[in-house]
This record gives C-alpha cells, sequence and structure tokens, in this order.
C-alpha cells in the first residue's frame, strides 16, 4: 500500500470509529411541559444520559426503592435544568415535588427493566400523591 492509500485508509478507518462512539451514547430530552414530563417513558440503553429541560418551576427526584441495586438516588435543584448518566440496568422512577400531585411523574428503562418486579413490589406501599406512580407503572409491558 503507498503512503498516501494507507493514510486514506486510516482516515478512514477513523471516521468510521468516531461514528460508532457517536452512535453508541445517545441524549435523551425530557421536556417539562406544564404539568408532566414528556415523554413520561423513555427507552434507554446503558450509557446514554437523559436531560430534563425547561425545568423552570420544576424539580426531579428519583424515588427510594424504585431505581436498580447499586444506582445513584438524584435530587435536581429547583428550577434547574438537570441531566445523568445512567449506566445500571432497570427501571428507574421519579417526580417532580410541586406538581407530584398533578401526576408529573416519570419512569426511565434503561436496557432491560430487570428491577421491574421489586418497583412494583415498592410502588403498593406509596402514600398519598407519590401513588400517581402506579399509574406510570402499568404503562410499561408486563414482562416481568
Ligand atoms: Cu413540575
Amino acid at each position: 500500500m503507498s503512503k498516501i492509500s494507507s493514510i486514506m485508509f486510516m482516515t478512514l478507518l477513523m471516521t468510521f470509529l468516531k461514528c460508532d462512539l457517536l452512535l453508541a451514547v445517545e441524549s435523551h430530552i425530557i421536556n417539562a411541559e406544564a404539568r408532566r414530563f414528556v415523554s413520561d417513558i423513555v427507552y434507554i440503553q446503558p450509557g446514554d444520559s437523559v436531560a430534563w429541560i425547561n425545568m423552570t418551576s420544576h424539580n426531579s427526584v428519583s424515588i427510594e426503592g424504585m431505581i436498580p441495586e447499586g444506582a445513584e438516588a438524584w435530587r435536581s435543584d429547583m428550577g434547574d435544568n438537570y441531566q445523568l448518566t445512567l449506566n445500571i440496568e432497570g427501571v428507574y422512577a421519579y417526580v417532580c415535588e410541586p406538581h407530584l400531585g398533578f401526576g408529573m411523574v416519570g419512569l426511565i428503562v434503561v436496557g432491560e427493566p430487570v428491577n421491574l418486579k421489586k418497583v412494583r413490589e415498592v410502588s403498593l406501599k406509596l402514600q398519598g400523591p407519590y401513588r400517581r406512580i402506579l399509574g406510570k407503572l402499568r404503562k410499561l409491558p408486563a414482562t416481568q
């Protein structure tokens, strides 16, 4: 292979590798529209990130026992946009505290919903407006 064609080959190879990396990690937008998250249920792959936007007067708070084991709980600051990268597979439930009573709750499914059974169990013990999460869980396919 001549020097020029080997340089061209390497450039081409690197372009493909870069494209691969770009495809591998995705960012998913969750739009806070009035008093709901759009989409309220997002399906992503491990290593992807989610970004909440238009969070004026909203927050995002994970629910204890309703995220996969080993995953970190979160609580975003009121009114601030927020971004998270999720590496651990499973279902994550979260709420907007000020608008919980309006059903402003959401689910993120990372890869396979491996903890769905546990999340459903915990959801049965939810109190008051937190019970709005139950309705969201019913929308998930009953795989487990
Ligand atoms: Cu809200």
